[in-house]
């Protein structure tokens, strides 16, 4: 009994050590800052994403992970919604949607924290589509999640200007939400 409960055992301890961790520390020249933290318990499995940012304005923001890490022409250079498949936008919960749309973050106004949490089961950490090294981003307007009918709806849900982005990095264990 207790040699066939030993692998076991070792088995669930090292699903539980695989968690991996990512932040992304946001900042931009008009005063808005926060964090988002990603983590990822399992490969294939979900990832938990908690987003904190003081400054934007009251009402529904944008978000989305974008393809590149890449700030040297500003949220510019991170380029379009993350999309290894290759699909049309969409919401967080359509079935056809970027691995990089998130949704929208709502903001009660620019003195009071906006919060989002979401568990993203496409948002990978693990893998050949982990989102390390791409670009985290928040747009000045609302994302239409496809449904706005202007030409912009299905790449980018019309969301506006990029107000706040920052790459996403490796993050130590502590920093895990909650
Ligand atoms: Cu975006
Ligand atoms: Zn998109």
């Amino acid at each position: 009994m207790k040699f066939a409960l030993l692998p076991l055992a070792i088995l669930a301890q090292s699903a539980l050590g695989c968690a991996l961790n990512a932040v992304a520390v946001l900042k931009n020249d008009q005063g808005a800052h926060g964090v988002a933290t990603f983590s990822q318990e399992l490969r294939n499995g979900p990832t938990k994403i908690h987003v904190e940012v003081w400054g934007l304005t009251e009402g529904n923001h944008g978000i989305h992970v974008h393809e590149y890490g890449d700030l040297t022409q500003g949220c510019n250079s991170t380029l379009a919604h993350y999309n290894p498949h290759n699909v049309t936008h969409g919401g967080p919960t359509d079935e056809i949607r970027h691995v990089g749309d998130l949704g929208n973050i709502y903001s009660p106004g620019p003195d009071q924290a906006a919060v989002l949490d979401i568990t993203a089961d496409l948002i990978q950490l693990h893998g050949r589509t982990s989102v390390i090294g791409r670009g985290m981003l928040i747009h000045s307007g609302e994302d239409d999640l496809g449904k706005g009918g202007s030409p912009l709806s299905s790449t980018t849900g019309n969301a506006g200007g990029r107000f706040l982005c920052a790459p996403i990095g490796w993050a130590a264990p502590k920093t895990t939400p909650q």
